[in-house]
């Protein structure tokens, strides 16, 4: 029943006050955290921001043709939705080119800046893309294309011959903020070119409307909630609420979150994955035409369509997840600290999920492989922990694979199917060789221990001060050590949920246990156990009251009845 060997306890003992104990704990500094729009920085900060301000001025003057390519996953699109929407706005001439997960993969190549070359293309702006695309970048020079890169991924070797490169990751770039999402650097051109189109008051309230698509794109990347990713979220939160683009008013709708107000958690579990879906099983440029359309009906056909698609991600990825990890059999994990599975028929679109959920089950990387291709070639998506690195590892077997890329904590490949069992082979001898079996240890960090006084709407509405969470700002962690069960039952379809009375110093609370209903079998009422949660409001069956989501419990022994003293 216990998932973390290990809670590591940021504060145990008294506290004041919940919030000041939640700021010590974690070494926040509550002026960082509460930052208003004066914490904004600079557009020109950025290297080469006014070099490719006045490029794509100029091209927007002389009605040039200006391509935007972007990426397949949130972030690319709301980035290449945000550029297109100020591109009409100022009635330039202007395309937009998604690349396709499955036949492109990531990033601009060659045979994009053909198809570009042959629309007519004479300016192309990369977004959320673009910084190693130097092949892509230098045929498009051959070309007579000029290109914008507009990117936040790191910089690897040299820089590509773009005519500019906005990144606040160039190695050169003196930016004050590394954090920002691909949204947040093609905002910040936005903003620099706006000023030649549209003034005062003007100007201001476009760039606001903007918003909604910068929060979208830099919660969905899980780019740090802390600088001026702050003021960005909480404002295009706000935006976001009272959205004036019809496909955004369609998908708060099909998702379950018309009218209320809007947090991380929204976006991440919500609107994120139904924009994500398009990319991952059909195309990209459905959800692009959701966040461009101004017909409320096409937006709303679109929105059902994309809600439909990510019901069927939701069951391939169950699916696949419950199919994976049947195959990791119990001697493999005594021994090998990184997993590769393959499932011959595994979606393409599903399998980076798939490496996901299995990392989260069994605390070390995982890759996860699909023979799906047309060529019956192999391709593999893997998830990492803060222990190895997977790039590096990947790239130790780089004479297995036809072409692979990464960083430390997630990278991809594709390989010929002969080529797998070595791959598979050396991957796993080079993390044996390189993970510390320590690393291994499944650990939770608890913020603090709660007091039952504090189990309530009280604290949910203090814990206000420090939103939006997300990375870098999670959401707080807190633990009761000494509980007794109430009540527990199974819910939710196939029953996969468990549901516990919990009473602790004389406060009694319902918890939940996402995914993990099995939980319950060992479970009896009067049971002395202790939990560690998250708090929230359960707006959907308990009429707003507070309830705790389960990140772990176990039983106490009697004689652990009374937490040791610290
Ligand atoms: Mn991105």
């Amino acid at each position: 029943m216990r998932l973390f060997s290990t809670w590591d306890f940021l504060h145990r003992g008294s506290y004041e006050s919940v919030v000041e104990a939640l700021i010590t704990a974690r070494s926040l500094d509550l002026g960082e955290l509460s930052a208003g729009a004066d914490s904004l920085h600079q557009p020109r900060l950025l290297t080469d921001l006014e070099r490719a301000a006045g490029r794509l001025e100029q091209a927007i003057r002389d009605g040039e043709h200006v391509l935007i390519f972007g990426d397949y996953d949130v972030d690319g699109v709301v980035s290449t939705a945000l550029v297109l929407d100020f591109l009409h706005q100022v009635d330039a001439r202007c395309s937009c080119m998604l690349p396709d997960r499955h036949t492109d993969g990531y990033g601009i190549k060659p045979p994009a800046i053909a198809r570009a070359a042959e629309r007519g293309a004479q300016l192309i702006v990369t977004v959320d893309n673009g910084i190693s695309a130097s092949a892509a970048i230098a045929s498009a020079v051959d070309a007579g294309i000029d290109v914008i890169v507009v990117d936040h991924h790191q910089q690897h070797g040299e820089l590509p011959p773009a005519h500019s490169v906005i990144n606040p990751n160039r190695t050169d770039c003196g930016y004050p903020f590394k954090g920002l999402a691909g949204v947040g650097v093609a905002f910040k051109l936005v903003q620099a070119v706006s000023e030649a189109f549209i003034s005062g008051p003007e100007r201001r309230t476009y760039l606001n409307g903007l918003l909604d698509l910068v929060a979208l794109g830099t919660v969905a990347d899980v780019a740090p909630v802390l600088g001026e990713n702050r003021v960005l979220i909480r404002r295009g939160l706000e935006i976001l609420r009272r959205t004036q683009r019809p496909g955004l008013r369609q998908l708060k709708a099909v998702a379950g979150c018309g009218d209320q107000p809007l947090d991380t958690m929204a976006i991440g579990f919500h609107l994120g994955p139904r924009i994500n879906a398009a990319g991952r099983l059909t195309s990209p440029h459905l959800a692009l035409d959701l966040l461009s359309t101004g017909d409320e009906e096409a937006a709303a056909r679109i929105a059902a369509e994309l809600d439909e698609i990510n019901g069927r991600r939701r069951q391939l990825q169950n699916e696949g997840t419950k199919e994976a990890a049947a195959l990791v059999q119990p001697d493999e994990l005594a021994r090998d600290r990184l997993l590769v599975v393959l499932g011959e028929s595994w979606h393409l679109g599903i399998i980076g999920l798939l490496a996901s959920n299995l990392s989260t089950r069994f605390h070390r990387p995982v890759v996860a492989c699909t023979g799906t291709r047309d060529d019956g070639s192999y391709t593999g998506s893997a998830r990492s922990i803060p222990a190895y690195d997977i790039g590096a590892g990947v790239d130790h077997c780089a004479r297995h694979l036809t072409t692979y890329g990464g960083h430390p904590g997630a990278a991809g490949m594709t390989l010929p199917a002969e080529s797998f069992e070595a791959f598979r082979a050396d991957l796993i001898a080079h993390a044996n060789a390189h993970i510390d079996p320590d690393a291994l240890e499944p650990r939770l960090t608890v913020d603090l221990e709660l007091q039952p006084r504090d189990m309530g709407a009280g604290t949910l509405d203090q814990l206000r001060q420090l939103e939006p969470f997300g990375r870098g700002n999670e959401l707080p962690v807190f633990a009761s050590m000494d509980c007794e069960v109430t009540s527990c039952r199974r819910i939710g379809r196939d029953q996969r949920h468990g549901k516990i009375g919990l009473a602790t110093g004389g406060v009694r609370r319902q918890a939940v246990w996402w995914n993990n209903g099995d939980a319950i079998d060992e479970l009896s009422r009067g049971q002395r156990v202790a939990a560690a949660y998250t708090l929230e409001r359960d707006n959907f069956t308990g009429n707003g009251a507070v309830q705790l989501v389960l990140k772990d419990l176990y039983p106490l022994d009697r004689e652990m009845r009374t937490p040791p003293a610290l």
